[in-house]
């Protein structure tokens, strides 16, 4: 039995076996929900997706820096796709963001994107639940845009960052229009490249052809590795957790 004190509270023993209960899903697992929910917390999600290698959990790293600045407790999901793109995902992402696990204002989960019964947004979507209930301002939540059930947790998002790096210019034909469409923002990331020019000349060009109807996506460039351009993307994140 998990008691809910604990994770009000923050407890990271009691947060984590709580994940635990709804990857597994059940019955127990959705009277648990519904006394989370009863809470009525909320914390803006941000999706943080984009192909293997462009440097999500990098720039996750660099996000959480920021809004620990800016006194803001945030909580990290990583939805490792268990694909044979990335088989050391799980282990990147922790590595990556290694310096923030003695915080206790971060608390950071990979998820395995196989074997959730009730489907995996729906684990995605109470996993933030519970962080938010545990007193989480942002959760960040990063996912490799591969295969349909890893596109489909981005709908779990307020706000979705789209990853993207100079020479990956196919990627954008390529990439899932569902994400694309959904976009609040466009990262390109690895700036420090050449090429990043010519990537944001395509995304502005793309943007132009999409649906007018609709605010038009932010573009930042970052250097996640070199820690360069994050602060206004940063501040967008802050504006949107202090609306
Ligand atoms: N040059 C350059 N390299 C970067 C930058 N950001 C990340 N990298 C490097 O790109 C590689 C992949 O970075 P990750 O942050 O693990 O990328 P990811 O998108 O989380 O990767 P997966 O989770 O495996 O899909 C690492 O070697 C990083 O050091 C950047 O801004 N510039
Ligand atoms: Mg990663």
């Amino acid at each position: 039995m998990i008691l809910l004190r604990e994770i009000i509270r923050g407890n990271p023993r009691a947060i984590g076996q709580a994940i635990s209960l709804v990857e597994d899903g059940g019955a127990e697992s959705r009277r648990f929900m519904k006394d989370i929910r009863g809470l009525r917390r909320k914390a803006p999600v941000v999706g943080i997706t984009g192909a293997p290698g462009v440097g999500k959990s990098t720039l996750t790293d660099r996000l959480i820096s920021h809004l620990r600045e800016h006194g803001l407790k945030v909580g990290v999901v990583a939805i490792d796709p268990t694909s044979p793109f990335t088989g050391g995902a799980v282990l990147g992402d922790r590595i990556r963001m290694i310096r923030h696990s003695s915080d206790p204002g971060v608390y950071i989960r990979s998820m395995a994107s196989r074997g959730h019964r009730g489907g995996l947004s729906k684990a995605a979507a109470d996993v933030c639940e519970i962080l938010t209930a545990a007193g989480m301002d942002v959760i960040l939540l990063e996912t490799v845009g591969v295969g349909q059930a890893e596109v489909d947790v981005i709908h779990v998002a307020d706000l979705v960052l789209v990853v993207l790096t100079p020479g990956s210019g196919d990627d954008i034909q390529t990439f899932k229009a569902g994400i694309m469409e959904i976009a609040g923002i466009f990262v390109l990331n690895k700036a420090d490249l050449a090429g990043a020019s010519a990537l944001e000349a395509q995304v502005r060009s793309m943007i132009e052809l999409g649906d007018s109807r609709r605010p038009a996506p932010l573009i930042f460039r970052t250097s996640a590795a070199e820690g360069t351009g994050i602060e206004p993307l940063g501040a967008e994140i802050v504006k949107l957790v202090r609306r």
